[in-house]
């Protein structure tokens, strides 16, 4: 099976162009897009460790390493397609246009930070693993029905795979043809428990064999191989060739959250190994600087850049208003259950000090 789903590289580690016929497809302009929003979400990402630190935000779930997976994917998107994020992928959401003052309020625990921009259809984040897939299939097949040329990209983890939500959510789209690109970042743990007690096979691009779509296994932390594959699978979706598993190999380098603790289960060293050969940020710019194309004070002005926005952000969240902790309660059910009004009354109670 390693062998029908060999991993796809376009660029290797020193950052040479292994497959010549992309060659003419790497502008100048994609390149610098790319590297733009690489640093802009490694860096909103590291921010947002720092303020879950200093109790400025709830627990997070950081992708610091897995930058590559989620930039290169979204910027191949249309602005009319489906984005179906998990909680470690608004570094995919904001490189397709959300902002990073709502991504804060969710981490704020924010109902508001689930609301997209305007025209942008982007769902909230799903914490209960994989049940996204099957809500991402069935805007695709929406959108089929209505004739548009729209498709969606759904974003999961490998741990996901092992749930029954990715396999209705994968029959579906094959059995209705859904303009669906599944996108499984195979960051190799399901927090704590490593891919080879999660699975037996080899590939998780081999699963598509069961439902009859296209499989494809990239290399995650090689940008060029992630847009191009992703590209490539959402012209077949709009086309009518139907949906596309895509497993990109990547590495998370930090805890699955801010609320674990990673040396409890793997040795740290492999992310710092990783950090030296496999980094996403580190193999563009050893290929821009092959090309000439690396210039230490544009990426000054980036940087300068993105911690302005990102600073602006905090600075706005930090001024909204304190949540109304009647929300909790309130927007749960259309029309509210009694335990919920029980559960409302004792904390209004717990509240003004006496007991429920
Ligand atoms: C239905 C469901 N079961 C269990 C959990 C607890 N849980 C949260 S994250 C996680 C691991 C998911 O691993 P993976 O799909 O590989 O995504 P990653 O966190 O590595 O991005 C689990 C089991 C959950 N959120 N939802
Ligand atoms: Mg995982």
């Amino acid at each position: 099976m390693e062998q029908q789903f060999p991993m796809i590289q376009v660029m290797d580690y020193e950052g040479c162009i292994l497959m010549p016929e992309y060659r003419k497809k790497i502008t100048k302009e994609l390149v610098m897009a790319c590297y733009r929003h690489l640093i802009r979400t490694r860096m909103f990402d590291r921010k947002c460790v720092s303020l879950q630190r200093q109790g400025r935000i709830g627990t997070y779930a950081p992708y610091e390493g897995q930058e590559a997976c989620q930039v290169g994917s979204a910027l191949a998107l249309e602005e009319g397609d489906w984005l179906f994020p998990t909680y470690r992928d608004h570094g995919a959401t904001m490189t397709f246009g959300h902002s990073l003052k709502h991504i804060l309020l969710y981490w704020k625990g924010r109902n508001e930070g689930c609301i997209p921009p305007n025209g942008k259809k982007i769902f909230p984040p799903s914490v209960p693993i994989a049940t996204q897939l099957p809500h991402a299939a069935g805007a695709a097949y929406a959108e089929k029905r209505k004739g548009t040329m729209n498709a969606a990209i759904v974003y999961f983890g490998d741990g996901a795979t092992s749930e029954g939500d990715f396999h209705e959510g994968l029959n579906f789209a094959s059995v209705f043809h859904a303009p669906v690109v599944f996108f499984n970042q195979n960051n190799q743990y399901a927090i704590s428990v490593p891919i080879t007690r999660q699975m037996k096979t080899k590939t998780i691009a081999q699963k598509a064999l069961a439902y009859d779509i296209e499989g494809v296994r990239i290399d995650g932390n090689d940008i060029f191989a992630v847009y191009f594959e992703t590209e490539k699978a959402l012209e077949r979706a709009r086309n009518g060739g139907g949906p596309t598993l895509i497993e990109a190999v990547t590495w998370r380098y930090g805890a699955h959250t801010t609320a674990d603790d990673p040396t409890k289960y793997r040795d740290q060293e492999e992310s710092k190994r990783r950090r030296e050969t496999t980094d996403p940020i580190r193999r563009l710019e050893r290929f821009m600087k092959q090309e000439g194309w690396f210039d230490e004070e544009w990426v000054q002005n980036i940087q300068d850049e993105v911690t302005a926005e990102i600073d602006q952000a905090i600075m706005e969240v930090e001024r909204v208003p304190e949540a109304n902790p009647a929300d909790m309660f309130d927007y749960v059910f259309a029309e509210p259950t009694w335990t919920i009004e029980e559960q409302k009354k004792a904390y209004f109670a717990w509240e003004r000090g006496g007991t429920a």
